[in-house]
């Protein structure tokens, strides 16, 4: 298993972000969205509003990666995310990047098993919570979506990483502790929009299921994109 790090030089550009593999396996391993983001941030909250939102339309399936725990499998299987058999937690036992970037054989053995299992339409893969430091392989995930939250401040945006510039969704949640921490979300929107040249960036309050239809039809329509199959987003209940 590689260990090193990569160095990055900078912090990345959105517009020159490493696009996503145009492939035709989808039937081999289902369309995969990679969703990071730092610790806490809200990412396992995310991964079950797209389920209760997406699970009566298209077929799902859920990855989700912890460090030395199943906590987050547990927390979705406990409540009902989608069918128990449809999950699978992996546990990697070290630093988040290494099962999502630099040695994904892990994550890529559970899509493509649960892909075998259930013919899912899309699988949800959850990242372990990292530093800003991480983002996904594109050889692993079609859709990249990176999740903060309001309430480690404002300044993320500006403080760069790959995900905040090269995911092809920013998320900035919790918007609803921002008064509380002092966060100025104006501040927040120019920033992101600097930092990601304008690349998408979506506000939102996962735990109260505001913003999750505006990110569920990016992933419809980037799923639409790759694999030629529309899926009518107005048919989505809110
Ligand atoms: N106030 C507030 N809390 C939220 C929101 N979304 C999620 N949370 C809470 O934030 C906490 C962390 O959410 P998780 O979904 O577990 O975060 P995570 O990114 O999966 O965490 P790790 O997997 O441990 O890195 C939970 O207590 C959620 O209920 C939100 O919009 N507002
Ligand atoms: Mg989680």
């Amino acid at each position: 298993m590689t260990t090193a790090h990569e160095r990055m030089e900078t912090a990345g550009d959105f517009t020159s972000r490493e696009p996503p593999i145009r492939r035709a396996d989808f039937r081999k391993r289902a369309f995969t969205v990679g969703i990071g983001g730092p610790v806490g941030s809200g990412k396992t909250a995310l991964v079950l509003a797209l389920c209760e939102l997406l699970r009566d339309h298209i077929s799902l399936a859920v990855v989700t990666n912890d460090i030395f725990t199943r906590e987050d499998w547990e927390f979705l299987v406990k409540n009902k995310a989608i069918e128990k058999s449809r999950m699978e937690a992996v546990e990697t036992g070290g630093c988040p990047h290494a099962a999502i970037r630099e040695d994904i054989s892990v994550n890529l053995d559970a899509v493509t098993r649960l892909t075998k299992l259930h013919n899912p339409e899309i699988v949800f893969v959850e990242s372990g919570g990292d530093n800003l430091a991480a983002n996904f392989s594109r050889e692993l995930a079609d859709f990249i979506i990176y999740i903060i939250d309001v309430a480690g401040g404002d300044k993320i945006p500006r403080k760069g990483g790959p995900g905040i510039t090269q995911s092809d969704l920013f998320v900035i949640n919790k918007t609803d502790l921002a008064d509380a921490v002092g966060a100025s979300l104006e501040g927040m929107k120019v920033e992101s929009h600097r930092m990601r040249q304008g690349g998408p960036t979506i506000f939102a309050e996962v735990k109260n299921r505001r913003g999750i239809h505006q990110i569920a039809q990016h992933i419809l329509s980037s799923y639409a994109t790759h694999t030629g199959n529309k899926i009518p987003v107005s048919d989505l209940s809110v």
